[in-house]
């Protein structure tokens, strides 16, 4: 940072401080990963100068020779990496990004069906605070009160009695694979398009680590920066035959000019992405996830939905009469860094909870293994057996500072 130190010292010191609190906490967000610095040279690159508005050959500027050569790279490996028929980077985020589907075959007001967000849902399908929500009519579904497994019957039975003309799949903190065929064949038996927001998971499938939306589709959506581990960012999918409603909605629809130094880290995030490391990176944050899932279930927590199949985990606080918020704030203050996270039928405020989401992306990628897993998950239940204990609070951040010593974040 030779110049940032220079012209802003305030601004350098806490890029400084941040720097230093992801490498001396255990960071276990679901929604989080290790950017790799590659990635973040093509954020900070010279691609932030070009403003480039429309798509390659299409631009309402000109200079964009280089421009338009990235977001065809950026493109054509976004196709390679998800065999998929239609790429759209520009997206700026998630939410954009699904806004922009909606907004591309559907007209306000239509209705859509999707996944509950107190059952693992997202904002962005339809929470009465989005504005997806205050644009369309969402209906939602839950997981069954048992297994808590997406209710597949339910999906069918709202989906004949609403008629809805899209369904949308894929959740925030659901830690079970879904069934995309059944939710196809739902969309299909209705004429709805069927939707599917990988954000959390674009990293496992990429990898073919579980399996890919992309073939019961017609609309995926993810993020590039949860087990994907590029930047910030939206990618929209499609099938070809939606290409230019897809397109259009992004630009001129609801975005201006791109971000090309997005679209630049999205590029350099899909080769990553193909390589033979990151696949087994995939398979240890399966691995990771499941390990922690059997430890917290060994020491009396309650695993939502009883396992994992993907990065995380949803623990249930309650058989230790413990609250997501109290949790929360007792393990960043011993440097274990999560979020408390509503579990479906929840008793209590989201501001509250009885759970904590737990994510095995950010660890398994500093190196840890389940041996680790097993360590963190004992540090865990000893910070919220005794949070009052200062004593015992202070052994256990030793303990967390002696785990990331030994497995730096960027080694
Ligand atoms: N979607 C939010 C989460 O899962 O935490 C942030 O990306």
């Amino acid at each position: 940072m030779q110049w940032l130190s220079r012209h802003d010292s305030e601004v350098a010191q806490l890029i400084n401080n941040e720097e230093a609190r992801i490498n001396n906490t255990l960071d276990l967000i679901a929604a989080e990963s290790i950017t790799p610095p590659s990635v973040m040279e093509a954020l900070g690159s010279i691609f932030n100068t070009k403003a480039a508005e429309g798509y390659p050959g299409k631009r309402f500027h000109a200079g964009c020779r280089y421009a338009d050569a990235l977001e065809k790279l950026a493109i054509l490996r976004g196709k390679q990496l998800f065999k998929a028929e239609h790429v759209n980077v520009q997206a700026h985020c998630g939410s954009s990004a699904n806004l922009a589907v909606y907004f591309s075959v559907l007209q306000p007001g239509d209705g859509i069906l999707s996944m509950k967000l107190s059952h693992g849902g997202h904002l962005s399908h339809g929470a009465a605070a989005s504005i997806t929500g205050k644009c369309f009519r969402f209906q939602h579904y839950s997981v069954d009160p048992e297994t808590e497994v997406i209710d597949y019957e339910e999906v069918g039975n709202l989906a004949q009695k609403y008629r809805p003309k899209m369904i949308v799949a894929g959740a925030s903190s659901y830690a079970r694979l879904i069934d995309y065929e059944r939710l196809a064949r739902i969309a299909n038996d209705i004429s709805a398009y069927l939707l599917v927001d990988m954000a959390h998971i674009a990293g496992l499938v990429a990898a073919g680590v579980i399996p890919s939306p992309v073939p019961y589709s017609d609309f995926v959506t993810f993020t590039t920066y949860k087990t994907l581990m590029g930047g910030r960012g939206g990618v929209i999918i499609s099938r070809k035959k939606y290409a230019k409603k897809i397109d259009s909605a992004v630009f001129p629809g609801s975005q201006g000019t791109p971000a090309l130094n997005q679209i630049a880290a999205k590029a350099v995030c899909f080769k990553l992405a193909m390589a033979s490391e990151f696949e087994t990176l995939q398979k240890n944050i399966l691995k990771n996830a499941a390990c922690f899932a059997g430890e917290f279930a060994k020491k009396g927590y309650r695993i939502v939905s009883g396992r994992t199949e993907n990065h995380l985990v949803l623990v249930d606080l309650r058989p230790w009469g413990l609250k997501g918020s109290r949790a929360e704030s007792v393990l960043e203050s011993v440097g274990i860094i999560l979020n408390r996270n509503v579990i479906p039928r929840d008793p209590q405020p989201p501001s509250v909870t009885s759970g904590i989401r737990i994510g095995s992306t950010a660890v398994t990628a500093r190196g840890m293994g389940p041996a680790e897993v097993v360590r963190i998950t004992g540090l865990i239940d000893k910070a919220l057996q005794h949070d009052h204990r200062k004593e015992v609070l202070q052994e256990v951040s030793a303990a967390v500072v002696g785990l990331c010593l030994a497995f730096p974040v960027y080694r």
